[in-house]
């Protein structure tokens, strides 16, 4: 065997044991570097005669192309092999349970402001807004409440300092503003209801500073109580999803309505919980107030009470939201506790049919 035989029996050894890139490519460089084996068996060329050197180069650059073929063969087969580590390594086991997706919750308060909308608006009532900051004129005035009524005491209202013009605005104590703001600015009939955010200066186990309303009105030449009552007994059996509950008009008082009724339904304590209905030991309890328009309101707002009349009505949407999804505490409401949220919310797809109730 001669030199080139053994520096190449050499070479091709070393690349098949190479077990790394690394490692093969120290290969190379002993073969085919510059200072290389083969680099230096070639520098002897120069000594040798035309006939010779013809030979030699001709099995030298063979050896070298043999050597320089076998690296890369041997790289492909490194990289492949590195490749398929990786792949067993990071192989997704499709067999592990996904992570729970936490999904988010609907409030009840808007979830039952969007019940009580989608009843009213099944009977042609249309939804009207307000701000909540009102001047005393809308919040009191305009609503037949004189300046030295009890709503109008600093430990109900929340009063902002008063202006250059000496009047303090407030945040409604109310959503009657928004009645009678709708009252100046269109002619009857009207048939709207108000949801909103409301404010009293009130803070206990059953009330909270802030809280929500929904107010309705309805005007025109002919509504009169009856069509009140039959309008309160079809959204109370609508919203609580009961035919045959119990309704009850209790003669009351209010500025703004005259006559004024509170309307209360049936219902039965058992073990300690609430229950809708009629029955055996079943009770009262008050749910809205109503009663017909006040002559006074109507005028304040620019309609004729010689030939419009109608009737009003407004409930706590906390009240209400309590008593149909049994929720004990009132402050809870705005707490913002998650886990309160994950028990008392509601799906986006508990949302309310036209025909009252929800669709699940
Ligand atoms: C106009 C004329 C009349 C709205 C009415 C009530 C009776 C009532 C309470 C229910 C519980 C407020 O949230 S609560 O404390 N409301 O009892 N509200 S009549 O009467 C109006 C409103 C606007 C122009």
């Amino acid at each position: 065997m001669d030199q080139l035989d053994r520096i190449r029996a050499e070479a091709l050894a070393a690349i098949a044991a190479a077990d790394g890139l690394d490692a093969l490519e120290a290969a190379r460089v002993a073969a085919l570097g510059k200072k290389g084996s083969i680099s230096a068996l070639m520098a002897g060329l120069g000594a040798m005669n035309a006939e010779e050197r013809k030979e030699a180069g001709a099995r030298f650059n063979a050896v070298k192309t043999e050597v320089a073929d076998a690296i890369a063969a041997r790289k492909a087969e490194l990289e492949a092999t590195a490749l398929n580590d990786r792949l067993a390594g990071e192989r997704i086991d499709v067999t592990l349970p996904a992570r729970p997706e936490t999904t988010g919750r609907i409030h009840p308060i808007p979830q039952v402001m969007e019940e009580i909308t989608a009843i009213f608006a099944d009977m042609g009532f249309a939804v009207a807004e307000g701000p909540d900051i009102e001047d005393d004129f809308h919040n009191f005035t305009a609503l037949n409440i004189p300046p030295e009524h009890p709503a109008r005491q600093m430990h109900d209202t929340f009063y902002f300092p008063p202006g250059a013009d000496g009047n303090r605005h407030v945040l409604r104590t109310h959503t009657s503003p928004v009645q009678i703001r709708t009252m100046r600015e269109t002619a009857p009939p009207i048939r709207i209801i108000a949801p909103g955010r409301t404010y009293r200066c009130d803070s206990d186990m059953t009330h909270t500073p802030m809280f929500h309303q929904v107010e309705g009105l309805v005007i025109d030449e002919a509504t009169h109580m009856g069509h009140l009552k039959g309008c309160l007994i079809q959204f109370v059996r609508a919203f609580f999803e009961i035919d045959d509950v119990p309704v009850r008009f209790r003669p009351s008082f209010f500025p703004f309505t005259e006559p004024s009724a509170e309307v209360d339904i049936g219902c039965v304590r058992r073990d300690g919980e609430l229950r809708i209905g009629g029955g055996e030991g079943a009770g009262w309890l008050e749910i809205l107030g109503c009663g017909m328009v006040h002559p006074n309101v109507l005028k304040a707002s620019g309609i004729d009470p010689d030939r419009y009349q109608g009737f009003a009505f407004g409930m706590g949407v906390e009240r209400v939201a309590m008593l149909k999804y049994g929720i004990p505490d009132l402050r809870t409401f705005f707490e913002s506790d998650l886990r309160w949220l994950d028990h008392y919310g509601f799906a986006f797809f508990d949302q309310p049919t036209l025909a009252g109730g929800l669709a699940r």
